[in-house]
């Protein structure tokens, strides 16, 4: 298949990367809907390089401001299930609402067609801890030993919206268990390559995290040790880059080329992040053979208007 690469953006800005293999800090841009063309076609060679990207100090963003910059991005989506939508289209995650993303994951895998990136904004930060965690997903395939790559090229996984969140859970707690019930509210399920093209770059990419519930042929505890292998991969610490949130703080995912962690050690302090979630298209294998919706059998549209 041929990549289909972004235009090569006629301007220059300035990337430092904050980690060897992931992660690039953005310097001396301000976010916002009035963003040169060229400016953003160079941040998205830049996201397609480093897969994920920070900007410190955005804080003229404000709500409205921050779902302009995303319409600019692309197309904004809302969530299928989750409760909390601030404005027309941000998703809000607040510690003390059941809002702790403290386990591996890309979002909405259980989506046929899950987001494309994500633009999350740091709205307030504990005094201490509260970093984000990602790891590359393309790095963990290409550095994957020989006799695995082989496996993991043939294999396709179902992933839900109804997975054991409780796993991850120290301590019962009220609120996540109100959130989770309204999370499941309607099960979705979908069938993707476990290896996908990355459509813009044509890199491989690695589809697991915490949605991820069965491999097509194999039953569930087979499933589970597997997993347990690919996903050490995606996982080891070479392969991460870790943010220290300073509120104002802003960080676009490539949701196809990334998973991320939300480091819950902050105890009951006040933690509150805001997303623009971006539509995403459907993952292609390396077969060319698409990803598909298992459940529910119609999708509503869930593009922000
Ligand atoms: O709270 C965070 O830092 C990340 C939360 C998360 O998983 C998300 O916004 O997709
Ligand atoms: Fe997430």
């Amino acid at each position: 298949m041929q990549p289909i690469t972004n235009p090569v953006p006629d301007i220059a800005i300035d990337v430092v990367p904050v980690s060897g293999r992931i992660g690039g800090e953005v310097q001396g841009v301000r976010l916002g809907a009035d963003l040169d063309e060229a400016i953003v076609a160079a941040l998205k060679q830049a996201l397609n390089r480093h897969k994920v990207l920070f900007f410190r100090d955005q804080h003229h963003l404000d709500d409205a401001a921050h779902q302009a910059f995303g319409r600019r991005w692309g197309q904004p989506t809302i969530h299928p299930t989750a409760p909390a939508q601030v404005g027309d289209f941000l998703l809000e995650l607040d510690s003390r609402h059941g809002g702790k993303a403290n386990v591996w994951h890309t979002d909405l895998t259980f989506m046929a067609s899950y987001p494309s990136a994500s633009i999350l904004r740091a709205v307030t930060i504990p005094p201490a801890g509260g970093d984000t965690v990602w790891a590359n997903t393309v790095e963990a395939y290409e550095r994957l030993p020989d006799p695995l790559r082989v496996l993991a090229d043939t294999l396709r996984a179902v992933h839900s919206n109804d997975y054991d969140y409780a796993a991850n859970q120290t301590e019962p707690d009220e609120g996540t268990d109100r959130y989770q019930a309204e999370f499941i509210s309607t099960v979705y399920e979908a069938e993707h390559p476990l290896v996908r093209v990355h459509p813009e770059t044509g890199e491989r990419a690695l589809v697991l995290g915490a949605f991820f519930k069965q491999f097509v042929g194999l039953g569930t505890s087979e499933s589970r040790r597997l997993y347990e292998v690919f996903q050490a991969h995606i996982m080891r610490l070479e392969n991460t880059v870790r943010w220290r949130w300073r509120e104002g703080d802003v960080a676009i995912w490539d949701n196809r080329a990334t998973q991320h962690y939300a480091i819950d050690d902050y105890g009951d302090a006040k933690r509150v992040v805001r997303r623009v979630t971006i539509e995403g298209d459907a993952t292609i294998g390396i077969d060319g053979r698409s990803g598909r919706q298992i459940r529910p059998e119609k999708l509503p549209d869930l593009r922000a208007v």
